[in-house]
């Protein structure tokens, strides 16, 4: 049993107000047209997409730490679509974001494929700030701007055989020049069971810092699943299947020993080769403890009851 000691900066989850329809500040300064809710944006051409950045602030997440500057979170990141080290920002220039739709297909009502514009101003975009964990034992703190993975499962109508939605990162050789080493298995896959998928914390992504994506970071889409290691978070999403089997994802594909399906954050249980009990601070030179779950054990512990068979925490 887990011994969870109660923060601050965590909310019960029946205070968070993720079904809020924000309206867009810049639609408020906007006079006459700026009067529609965000719910009826999508009905509005003229609006593009982009004025829905600053997104207003979800004051339900909060953080114990700062947010990591950009010119740290931003020059050092995981893609490997676009190279192994750290630094895949040059390259990743070469990823053509627009227009880009996104395939939702599987056990659903009925599959269908939607413009990532069209689709955030149909469902609207908040803030929130995250902490993020890699397995490689360093993290940030990010304001993510995009909205609960929840409202796209809704759009979806998955059926009652539906137990897993996987995620895939677009495949382009001839945009991505990591997806050429073959020994990968691509296209990048992850996935999530229906109630992680459902529960408020997971949250898919289209902004940073008050702006749209930058490549670096999975533009023009993304998701942020904070209480499990980043390898979970895939970046430039093209679809979202529902599916009865549990996805073989891509680090299970090369290592399942040390990167599995469930990779929830814990500090007790070390990495087959290091140790995952504290973890680098992006742009500081301290170390800090990491926390089970990330921290976010109130909101996400009871989606594990009953599965204490399973490697929850590798
Ligand atoms: N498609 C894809 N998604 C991915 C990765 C990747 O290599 N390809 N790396 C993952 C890892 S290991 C981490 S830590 C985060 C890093 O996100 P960031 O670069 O925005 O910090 O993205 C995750 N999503
Ligand atoms: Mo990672």
């Amino acid at each position: 049993m887990h011994i969870m000691r109660r923060r601050g900066w965590e909310i019960p989850e029946h205070r968070a107000t993720p079904e809020a329809v924000f309206l867009n500040r810049r639609a408020l300064l906007g006079g006459a047209a700026g009067l529609v809710a965000a719910s009826s944006l999508g009905r509005n051409p003229a609006l593009a997409a982009e004025a829905l950045y600053p997104a207003r602030r979800n004051e339900g997440y909060t953080l114990d730490r700062a947010v990591t500057p950009e010119r740290y979170s931003g020059d050092y990141n995981n893609f490997y679509e676009f190279g192994t080290s750290k630094t895949v920002l040059p390259a990743a220039n070469a990823l053509k974001t627009s227009p880009w739709t996104i395939k939702i297909d599987g056990l659903v009502e009925k599959p269908f494929e939607i413009g990532v514009d069209d689709l955030i101003r149909k469902v609207g975009l908040e803030e929130r700030l995250y902490r993020h964990r890699c397995v490689e034992a360093w993290s940030m703190a990010v304001p993510w701007t995009g909205f609960p993975l929840s409202k796209l499962v809704a759009l979806a109508k998955p059926g009652s055989g539906a137990k897993y939605v996987q995620f895939q990162t677009f495949l382009d050789k001839g945009m991505a020049p990591g997806q050429r080493q073959f020994f990968y298995p691509w296209p990048y896959l992850e996935g999530l069971t229906m109630a992680e998928a459902n529960n408020d914390l997971a949250f898919l992504v289209t902004g940073v810092y008050g702006k749209p994506l930058p490549n670096q970071f999975g533009a023009p889409i993304r998701l942020a699943v904070p209480w499990k290691y980043g390898f979970k978070s895939a970046k430039s999403l093209v679809k979202v299947s529902f599916v009865a089997e549990r996805p073989k994802t891509f680090w299970e594909g090369l290592q399942a020993s040390e990167y599995g399906f469930w990779a929830n954050v814990n500090p007790a249980v070390p990495h087959p080769r290091w140790s995952q009990a504290s973890e680098r601070v992006l742009g500081t030179d301290q170390r800090v403890p990491t926390l089970i779950y990330n921290g976010y054990g109130e909101q996400v512990a009871d989606l594990y009851k009953g599965l204490e068979k399973e490697r929850l925490f590798v």
